[in-house]
Parts: structure tokens; C-alpha cells; sequence
């Protein structure tokens, strides 16, 4: 775990004295966007049009984050339109890396061995955290995006010229719900999980944990009379929830001290996971053996031996009734 600072890698750990021990999670740098034309998006630089074959993912099975490009790339049908590397599951020193590993995919572009090397290649001088997903232009020789809320955003309509599966996880009548929604389960669960477990106080901590299953017990008793979280088809918002909620139980109850409930005691959290665990290719998105071993082994600050354990079991592909329920 590092960064790069002018360009150079230093392993470092996150900094939370200055917070009174809060993590704080710092803001992704690289944020063009892809369009069916190469027009601008909401940000960054223009240029980058949707052509099949010229963009590149570089992903990690461990990641929520990177899980959601992954996901996406799946539901889109961008398997032969957008190719893709996968980063070994330890992170400790040199970061990210490619070093062999079962289902580590390894970088045919730069031949890279740690990640950082693709930051050095867009912006020699990069001063920041070097994170995964990042979405790679082949034909300009940079990053595109780092940012995986913007990233999956892309994927989700800018191919559909181009080849993509059918499906918008955006529709228009649904922002302002999805947004909204979004922005709740990002503060106090995706990130939210983070908060609890990188907190090096008790108060941080606790900051943390509270909202986090205020907002777990809100979204299980929204789930008690509609299928999705928008409703009765699955949106982006759904997907976001979904990352965390499928490492929750096997990571987060015990090494991120998240353990006042488990997603297997809410009954239609637990049937929803389950039912989207079961939609499409989402299951071969999942590695749980790459999610166990990258928290408990790369985080030793917090598991100083490294030791990972061998529970708990859990089967995503049960039954989960809701597709009855729903109608
Ligand atoms: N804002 C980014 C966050 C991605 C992120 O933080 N990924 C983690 C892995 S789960 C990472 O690369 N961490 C390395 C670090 O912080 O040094 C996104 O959503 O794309």
C-alpha cells in the first residue's frame, strides 16, 4: 500500500492522525468519459469515442469498487468490446500488483508488474494514491477514468452503438431515486464499511458503524415490498449495494469490526444478494477466495499475522423466492 509522489512509488499507509483518526477516502484523478462520439462528458477531456477493441479495464476481483466495472461489463455485453486485466488479490509492498496468481489476468499492454507503472505511463509526474479500476485508451496511450461510479456510467450506454447488450441501469425517470440513493448507501455503507474498519479511534469507529446499520435497516425493510431497490428492474444503484453487501458477511462482520448484525439476518437483503448474485454472468464476477485474502492479508495493520479465516460459509446460489414474490 503506497503512492506516488511526483511520479515515484512510496509505501505508505493511510494517514488518519490528522482526522482524529477518520479515514478519508481522497477523490480519483483521471475523470474523461467515453461517448458514443468522443464529445466531452460531465468531465474531464473530449476525444474518447466508443469503438470496440480500444479501451482496455484493468479490474480486481477483490475490489467493491472495481466489482462494479466487472459487473457491468458482464450485464453490457462488453466481453469482446472492452478487454481486461486482472490484478493479483495482495496489496502490500509496491501496491497493486500482477504477480501470478490463479485468475490474475496479466497486463498485455505496458507488460506492467506493479499498477502504478500504468499511472507513470498516462502522467509521468502523478502525485496521488494508484488505484484499481482504471479504464486504459490504447489508441491515445492514457487513462480514461479511475473512477468506477463513472466508469460503469460509460459502459452503461456509451457501446450501445457499437455492439452492446440491450439495458439502461440509468433511466431518466429514475436519477433523481438512484442519485439519491446512491449517495446514502455510498457514504455509510460502500464507504461506510471503510470508515469503520480503517478508523484508528474508538469514536471514528463508532461514527461509522451507527450509520452504517441505520442504513442497512432501512434498505432490508425497502426490500420488503419491491424486488430492486428503484422498483421492479435492477438499476446501477442496486449493483452498488450489491458489491459491498456480497463481501459484508465473509469480510466485513469480522475484519472491519462490522458485526452488530450480518446480511444472512436480514431476510430480504439476504434473498436480494442472492437473487442478483443469480442474474445474468454476476456469479463469475465473484472470487471470494481473492475478496478473503486480499482484506486479511494485505491489511496487516489491522490482521497483524495475516491469518485468513477458513468461514464463514455461505451459499449465494440458494433459492432466494423473490422472482415468485414480485411477480
Ligand atoms: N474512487 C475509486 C476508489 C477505488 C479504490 O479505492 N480502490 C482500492 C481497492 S478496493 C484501491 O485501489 N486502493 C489502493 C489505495 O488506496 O492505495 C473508485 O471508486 O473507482
Amino acid at each position: 500500500m503506497g503512492l506516488l509522489i511526483d511520479g515515484v512509488w512510496h509505501d505508505r499507509w493511510y494517514e488518519t492522525a490528522a482526522t482524529g483518526g477518520r479515514f478519508r477516502r481522497d477523490a480519483a484523478r483521471f475523470r474523461n468519459w467515453i461517448t458514443p462520439d468522443g464529445a466531452p462528458g460531465p468531465s474531464g477531456e473530449g476525444g474518447f469515442a466508443a469503438e470496440p477493441g480500444r479501451y482496455h479495464l484493468y479490474a480486481a476481483y477483490f475490489c467493491p469498487w472495481a466489482h462494479r466495472t466487472l459487473i457491468f461489463r458482464e450485464l453490457k455485453g462488453l466481453g469482446d468490446i472492452v478487454s481486461l486485466s486482472i490484478v493479483h488479490w495482495l496489496m502490500r509492498e509496491n501496491g497493486i500488483t500482477f504477480r501470478e496468481g490463479d485468475g490474475v489476468i496479466p497486463d498485455p499492454i505496458h507488460g506492467a508488474k506493479y499498477l502504478y507503472e500504468i499511472y507513470q505511463a498516462a502522467a509521468p509526474t502523478y502525485a496521488g494514491r494508484v488505484t484499481i479500476p482504471v479504464l486504459w485508451d490504447k489508441k491515445k496511450g492514457t487513462i480514461v477514468s479511475n473512477e468506477s461510479s463513472e466508469i460503469i456510467r460509460m459502459f452503461n450506454s456509451a457501446f450501445d452503438g457499437v455492439g452492446a447488450a440491450a439495458g439502461d441501469y440509468y433511466p431518466e425517470p429514475l436519477r433523481d431515486e438512484i442519485d439519491a440513493l446512491n449517495q446514502r448507501i455510498y457514504d455509510t455503507v460502500n464507504n461506510g464499511v471503510y470508515k469503520a474498519g480503517f478508523a484508528t479511534t474508538q469514536e471514528a469507529y463508532e461514527e461509522a458503524v451507527g450509520p452504517l446499520f441505520e442504513t442497512l435497516d432501512f434498505l432490508d425493510a425497502r426490500l420488503e415490498k419491491q424486488r430492486y431497490l428503484c422498483g421492479d428492474s435492477i438499476t446501477e444503484a442496486d449493483i452498488r449495494l450489491l458489491t459491498t453487501l456480497l463481501r459484508f458477511d465473509i469480510v466485513y462482520v469480522g475484519h472491519f469490526k462490522c458485526n452488530v448484525r450480518r446480511i444472512a439476518d436480514y431476510p430480504n437483503l439476504f434473498a436480494f444478494v442472492r437473487d442478483l448474485y443469480q442474474t445474468g454472468r454476476i456469479d463469475s464476477t465473484f472470487r471470494p477466495d481473492h475478496i478473503k485474502r486480499h482484506y486479511y492479508m494485505s491489511h496487516l495493520t489491522i490482521n497483524p499475522t495475516g491469518i485468513v479465516p477458513t468461514g464463514p460459509e455461505i451459499d449465494f446460489s440458494a433459492p432466494h423466492g423473490r422472482g415468485n414474490r414480485f411477480g
